[in-house]
C-alpha cells in the first residue's frame, strides 16, 4: 500500500472558486451534477478525486469531452486544460443503499423507512462526486436537491435555505447556499422521514439562528436534552472565546448507523444516536455527560475546524486536539471540575497511554501515514489536547484568549498548520512557543522522575526532576520537551509551605509552576523547616508517567490533604498501585495496603467529602490499567489480585459502615439529574460493588432489589452488572427481562450486549458467541459491534485473553466477516491486539500467530491491513 508524508505535501493545483451539486436522490441509485468553478495555481492538469463512482457526463466550458479527452484511472479524473480559469461539469451516479462502509452517501435503517445521509470526514466526498477532496481546497457550495416526496419529505444540507417547491410529478426540491468557504469533508446531506424538535436562539452579536434536531419518529422524544447541551454550548463558546454562530439555520440529525461519535458537517452536524438521545428510562448518567459533551464539541469545531480548518491530515489535531480541551474547559465549567480532570486523565491513561507504549505509537502530528482513517485516535484527540492545555497553562487564561482571538482572526477562511496555530498564541503573547512544537513530531510518554532530598542545615529542599522518552518505532533517540510541573511542598500537618525558590526574595505562592526543558535540572527551595512531601505535576500539568518514590504515609498525606481535587485522587491511585503489588506478591496483610485501605476509611467517615468523589476515590486503577504494572501479563492474577485488596478495603470500612451508607443512599433513590442525585447514584454503585465482594449472597439480594426498585437507567444498569458478576444464576431472569422490556431500544440493547461482554473468566467467549445469535445482533451496525465483540475485545482482560487462544482466533475470523462490509469498523476492532507483545509467553504466542495470520492476507481492505501490518511488528 501507498504511503502519504507530510514532506510531501505541496498546495493544490487548482482552487475551486465555487461548486454547484445537484442530487437526484434516490436509495438505490443517486445521480450527482457537479459543477465546478476551477482557478489554476500551478502548471499541471485538474486532478479530481473519484471512488466507487458511474461516470455518466463529462463537460468542460459546456462542451461534452470524449473518452479520449481525458484520463480516469487509479480514483484519480486527469483533465488537461489551457487556461487559467475553467468550469467543469460532472454527472456520475452513485449506490447509496449498498454502501455498507458508511462513508460517503448511504442509508441508515431499514430500505422503507430509513433514510439518506452522507459522512465525508476524512476522504468521503470522492465517493459522492469527482472533486479536490483535501482540506486545504475551500470552496463555497450551493446544494440542491430532488427527490420523492413520500419517501423523503425531509431535505436537508448545509448553508442556508434558498428555496423549495414542488416538482410536479410526485418530487420536490431544496436549495441551500453556504458563504462560508469550506473543504469538501464538511459537505453533508440527510434526506428522509424525520422529525424535528426546534428552538429559536439569538446570538451574542444579534442573528437569530433556529436551531432544529432532527431524528426518527421513535425517538425524537429523547433530544431535548441534546437542545439544552447545545444552547448551553453556543452561550459558553461567546463568553469564554467571543465566538458567535454565523448561519441562520442549525440543523443537528441522529442515526443509528454511523462509524464514529458524530460529525462537525458545516450547518449541519449529524451525530451517532448514542451521543444525541437521551432519557432517564434508558440513559445513564455517564449518557447524558456524554451527550452534552459530544454536542459542545461538534458545535465548537464550528470556530475550530471550520471556521480555521487543516492544511492536510497530518495537521488533525490541530482541530481535533484544540476542540477536545475547549469541550473539557466546557464540561469542566457545566459540572465538577476536578471531577473532569480525573475523568480525562484516566481515558488518557486507559486509552492513550497503551497506544503510546506500543506498535501502534505516533506522533500527536504524525509524519505518514497509509491510510488517514486510522488517525483519528486518543493520541491525536486526548495527547492532542493535554498539548493545548500546556499551551495554554503557559499563557495564562488570558494570555491564550489573546492568543485564541488572534489565531481566528489571522486564520479565518485558511487551512492552517500547527505551525500556524503556536505562531498565533506566541504573537500575540510576545512569546516564542517553538520549544513546545517538539511534543507534536516525538512519539511516546515522556517518563518524569523526581527526586527530593531534604537538607536540614540549609533549610533547603532540592528537588531534581529527569525526563526520558522510550524509544519507539522510527525514533529511537528521543530529546528533552518543555514539561510544565506545577507543584506544591505539603509538611508533616498537610499545610501546603510557601514557595521561595533559590535566588528569589521572597516565597511566590504555595503552589508554582517549573518547566523542565532540559534532560535534567534541580529545583531548590528555601526555607523549609522539615522534609516535605511534593504534590507533583498537579492538575496533570503535563502528559507524563511520573515516577517518584512516595512511602505510602506520604501518599496518604496528599490524600487527606491535598486541595487540588486531581492531585488527591492521583495519590489516591498511585497508593493503591502500591497496595496492588502487595497484593500480587501475596501480602495483602501488608504496610501498603494498610495505608490505602486506612486512608480511606478515613474518608469515608468524613462527612465533608463530595458522595462522587469519593466513589472515585474508591476505585482503584481497573484491571486494564494495573497490567502496565505487571512485567508479563496475565488476567487472571491481576484480575485476584485486585479483587483482594477491594476486600481489604471492604474490611477497614467495615461491612456494617458500608450497608448503612448504602442503605441511607438506597432511601434516597430518585431519577433527578442535579449533581447531587448522580454523585449518590455513583457512591451507591461502589458501595454495592464492595458489599458483593465480602458477602456474594448479601450482595446478589441487594443487587437483585435495587435493580427491582430502579427508579432510572443508571441503578437498573449498575444493579444488573453487579448481579451478573457476583450471582450468574441469579442474574438470568432480570438479563431476559431487561432484554424485553428494551426490545426494539437499540441504545438500551447495546448495554445490554456490553453488560454481558465483560463478564468475566473463561465462559467469556461461549457467551459472546451465544449473544452473536440473538435476533437482534448484527454485524452491520458498528454500535453494536462495538457493544459486544469491541467491549469484550477491549475491556474484559480474562475472558478475551484466555489461555487457549479460543478468543482471538474467534475475533479474527469476526474481523474478517466485518471488514467485507465496513473496512473503518473492522480497523477498529483490530487495534484490541495492540498489546500482545506484552502477554504472558502461552498467551503471547497465540495472539501472535493469529495476528501474523491476518496480516499476512491479500484480500483485506487498507484500512484493516494498515492496522494489522503495524500491530504485527
Ligand atoms: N471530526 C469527526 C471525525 C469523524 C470521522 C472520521 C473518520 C470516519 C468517520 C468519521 N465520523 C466523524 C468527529 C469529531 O472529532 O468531531
Ligand atoms: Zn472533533
Amino acid at each position: 500500500t501507498s504511503v502519504i508524508r507530510l514532506a510531501d505535501y505541496r498546495p493544490p493545483a487548482w482552487a475551486v472558486a465555487h461548486v454547484a451539486l445537484e442530487f437526484d436522490l434516490g436509495i438505490d441509485r443517486t445521480e450527482v451534477l457537479a459543477t465546478l468553478e476551477l482557478v489554476r495555481q500551478a502548471d499541471e492538469p485538474i486532478r479530481l478525486d473519484g471512488e466507487g463512482l458511474e461516470l455518466l457526463e463529462l463537460h468542460l466550458d459546456g462542451r461534452r469531452l470524449g473518452e479520449g479527452e481525458y484520463i480516469l484511472a487509479n480514483g484519480v479524473l486527469e483533465v488537461g486544460v489551457d487556461g487559467d480559469r475553467c468550469t467543469l461539469a460532472t454527472r456520475v451516479a452513485v449506490r447509496p443503499a449498498e454502501n455498507t462502509a458508511f462513508e460517503g452517501l448511504y442509508l441508515s435503517g431499514s430500505r422503507d423507512a430509513g433514510f439518506l445521509l452522507t459522512q465525508c470526514e476524512a476522504e468521503g466526498f470522492r465517493h459522492i462526486t469527482f472533486y479536490p477532496d483535501r482540506p486545504d481546497v475551500l470552496s463555497t457550495f450551493t446544494v440542491t436537491l430532488r427527490a420523492d416526496k413520500a419517501r423523503f419529505p425531509v431535505l436537508l444540507a448545509g448553508g442556508n435555505p434558498d428555496g423549495a417547491g414542488d416538482l410536479g410529478d410526485g418530487r420536490h426540491w431544496a436549495r441551500f447556499v453556504d458563504p462560508h468557504p469550506k473543504p469538501s469533508y464538511l459537505f453533508a446531506l440527510v434526506a428522509g422521514r424525520l422529525e424535528r424538535i426546534s428552538r429559536d436562539y439569538t446570538t451574542a452579536d444579534g442573528r437569530a439562528v433556529a436551531l432544529h434536531i432532527w431524528a426518527e419518529a421513535d425517538v425524537i422524544d429523547r433530544c431535548d436534552y441534546a437542545m439544552d447541551s447545545l444552547e448551553r454550548s453556543m452561550r459558553w463558546d461567546e463568553q469564554a472565546y467571543g465566538r458567535n454562530y454565523d448561519l441562520d439555520v442549525f440543523h443537528v440529525v441522529a442515526t443509528h448507523d454511523f462509524n464514529m461519535g458524530a460529525m462537525e458537517n458545516k450547518g449541519l452536524n449529524i451525530f451517532n444516536a448514542k451521543y444525541l438521545l437521551a432519557d432517564p428510562d434508558s440513559s445513564t448518567d455517564d449518557e447524558y455527560r456524554h451527550v452534552e459533551a459530544v454536542v459542545a464539541h461538534e458545535y465548537f469545531h464550528n470556530w475550530s475546524g471550520n471556521r480555521v480548518t487543516c492544511r492536510d491530515w497530518f495537521q488533525l489535531s490541530l482541530k481535533e486536539g484544540l476542540t477536545v480541551f475547549r469541550e473539557q474547559s466546557f464540561s469542566a465549567d457545566m459540572n465538577s471540575a476536578p471531577l473532569k480532570r480525573i475523568e480525562d486523565v484516566s481515558l488518557l491513561r486507559r486509552a492513550q497511554f497503551p497506544e503510546d507504549a506500543g506498535p501502534l505509537s505516533h506522533p500527536v502530528r504524525p509524519s505518514q501515514y497509509s491510510e488517514i482513517n486510522n488517525f483519528y485516535t486518543a493520541t491525536v484527540y486526548e495527547k492532542g489536547a493535554e498539548l493545548v492545555r500546556m499551551l495554554a497553562g503557559h499563557l495564562g487564561h488570558q494570555g491564550f484568549r489573546k492568543g485564541m482571538d488572534l489565531y481566528f482572526e489571522r486564520h479565518d477562511g485558511q487551512a492552517a498548520t500547527i505551525e500556524d496555530y503556536l505562531g498565533a498564541l506566541g504573537d500575540a503573547n510576545g512569546v516564542d512557543l517553538a520549544p513546545y512544537l517538539a511534543w507534536y513530531g516525538q512519539a511516546g510518554t515522556p517518563r518524569l522522575s523526581a527526586e527530593g532530598r531534604y537538607d536540614e542545615g540549609k533549610r533547603r529542599y532540592r528537588l531534581l526532576l529527569r525526563q526520558r522518552t522510550p524509544a519507539s518505532a522510527g525514533q529511537p533517540n528521543k530529546q528533552p520537551l518543555p514539561v510544565p510541573v506545577r507543584l506544591s511542598l505539603f509538611d508533616a500537618s498537610g499545610r501546603a509551605l510557601p514557595l521561595r525558590l533559590e535566588g528569589e526574595t521572597q516565597a511566590s505562592a504555595v503552589e508554582r509552576t517549573v518547566v523542565l526543558t532540559g534532560a535534567e535540572q534541580a529545583f531548590v527551595f528555601e526555607d523549609i523547616d522539615a522534609a516535605p512531601v511534593p504534590s507533583l505535576l498537579r492538575g496533570f500539568s503535563a502528559p507524563v508517567i511520573l515516577e517518584c518514590e512516595y512511602a505510602p504515609r506520604e501518599l496518604a498525606l496528599l490524600l487527606r490533604h491535598d486541595a487540588d481535587g486531581f492531585n488527591r485522587w492521583d495519590a489516591g491511585q498511585q497508593l493503591a498501585g502500591l497496595a496492588y503489588d502487595a497484593c500480587r506478591d501475596g501480602e495483602p496483610a501488608g504496610a501498603a495496603v494498610a495505608a490505602w485501605a486506612d486512608a480511606l476509611a478515613g474518608l469515608f467517615s468524613d462527612a465533608g467529602i463530595d458522595d462522587a468523589l469519593l466513589a472515585e476515590l474508591l476505585t482503584p486503577p481497573g484491571e486494564i490499567e494495573l497490567v502496565e504494572r505487571q512485567p508479563e501479563r496475565d488476567p487472571e492474577r491481576i484480575r485476584a489480585a485486585r479483587q483482594a485488596m477491594l476486600r481489604a478495603l471492604a474490611s477497614a470500612i467495615g461491612t456494617d459502615a458500608l450497608r448503612t451508607r448504602y442503605d441511607s443512599l438506597r432511601a434516597q433513590a430518585s431519577a433527578g439529574l442535579d449533581a447531587a442525585s448522580q454523585a449518590r447514584r455513583q457512591l451507591k454503585r461502589r458501595l454495592l460493588d464492595l458489599l458483593a465482594l465480602v458477602d456474594a449472597n448479601e450482595g446478589k439480594a441487594l443487587a437483585a432489589a435495587q435493580y427491582d426498585a430502579a427508579p432510572g437507567m443508571t441503578d437498573r444498569l449498575a444493579a444488573l452488572a453487579t448481579l451478573a458478576v457476583t450471582a450468574p444464576a441469579a442474574a438470568e431472569a432480570p438479563l431476559a427481562h431487561f432484554r424485553e422490556r428494551y426490545d426494539g431500544n437499540a441504545l438500551a440493547l447495546d448495554k445490554w450486549f456490553a453488560l454481558q461482554a465483560q463478564l468475566p473468566g473463561d465462559g467469556a467467549l461461549a457467551r459472546v458467541q451465544a449473544l452473536e445469535r440473538d435476533d437482534a445482533f448484527t454485524l452491520k451496525n458498528p454500535n453494536r459491534v462495538q457493544a459486544l465483540l469491541g467491549t469484550f475485545a477491549r475491556t474484559n482482560p480474562t475472558g478475551f485473553h484466555r489461555a487457549d487462544g479460543a478468543a482471538y482466533r474467534w475475533l479474527a475470523d469476526r474481523l474478517v466477516a466485518i471488514d467485507a462490509l465496513n473496512p473503518q469498523v473492522a480497523a477498529r476492532v483490530a487495534t484490541a491486539f495492540n498489546g500482545w507483545k506484552r502477554l504472558e509467553p502461552a498467551r503471547r504466542e497465540a495472539a501472535h500467530a493469529v495476528v501474523a495470520e491476518l496480516a499476512g492476507r491479500k484480500d483485506l481492505s487498507r484500512d484493516l491491513t494498515d492496522i494489522l501490518a503495524r500491530v504485527a511488528l
